[in-house]
């Protein structure tokens, strides 16, 4: 098990769009051992597997509050099955753009198939905070980000303050 680096805004890997799992193998396996403790230190409530830079349809997720017993959920090649019409609006973050905090509306109910651990086709609904969380995670392996999913002026804005910290960040490393 390791902790692996989260990539950041403006990384272009970020946009791309991740491929569907063919073999759930032990380096799949050690993938997801990984994210998951990455999550967890982060701390965070679910991670896209192109977050750590592998772009592949992995999803894991914890929604359980602190102290309480772990609830791990493992999502693999996820895909939106269908989406109530019913919108609603949860403020999001996203550990790819720490402290920016938005509110984004999205579906307030979808339906998710995906395959499990085992290899297993598995469809499960989702509201609320889960709804939210794995919309936010398969957007991201499918190259989105929450922040296209609000006004371009402020996703203009957190767009270019990211992108000239990473610009001091690289000048600092030369100096
Ligand atoms: O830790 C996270 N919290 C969160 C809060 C509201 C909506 C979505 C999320 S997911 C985020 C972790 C992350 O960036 N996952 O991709
Ligand atoms: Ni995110």
């Amino acid at each position: 098990m390791a902790i692996r680096e989260i990539i950041k805004l403006p990384d272009k890997r970020l946009r791309l769009v991740s491929e569907p799992v063919k073999k759930i193998d032990a380096g799949i396996r050690a993938l997801i051992d990984d994210m998951f403790e990455t999550m967890y230190a982060a701390p965070g409530i679910g991670l896209a597997g192109i977050q750590v830079g592998v772009d592949k349809r992995v999803v894991v997720m914890d929604l359980s509050k602190k102290d309480d017993t772990q609830k791990r959920q493992v999502f693999i090649n996820p895909e939106v099955t269908w989406a109530s019409d019913e919108k609603s609006t949860h403020e999001e973050g996203c550990l790819s753009i720490p402290e920016y905090y938005e509110e984004v509306e999205r579906p307030a109910e979808v339906k998710i198939k995906y395959l499990d651990l085992d290899g297993k086709s598995r469809e499960i609904a989702a509201e609320g905070l889960f709804a939210t969380c794995i919309q936010h995670e398969i957007d991201h392996i499918n190259g989105v980000l929450f922040i296209d999913h609000i006004s371009k002026l402020k996703r203009d804005r957190v767009i270019k303050k990211f992108t000239k910290a990473a610009k001091t960040a690289a000048k600092k490393v030369e100096a």
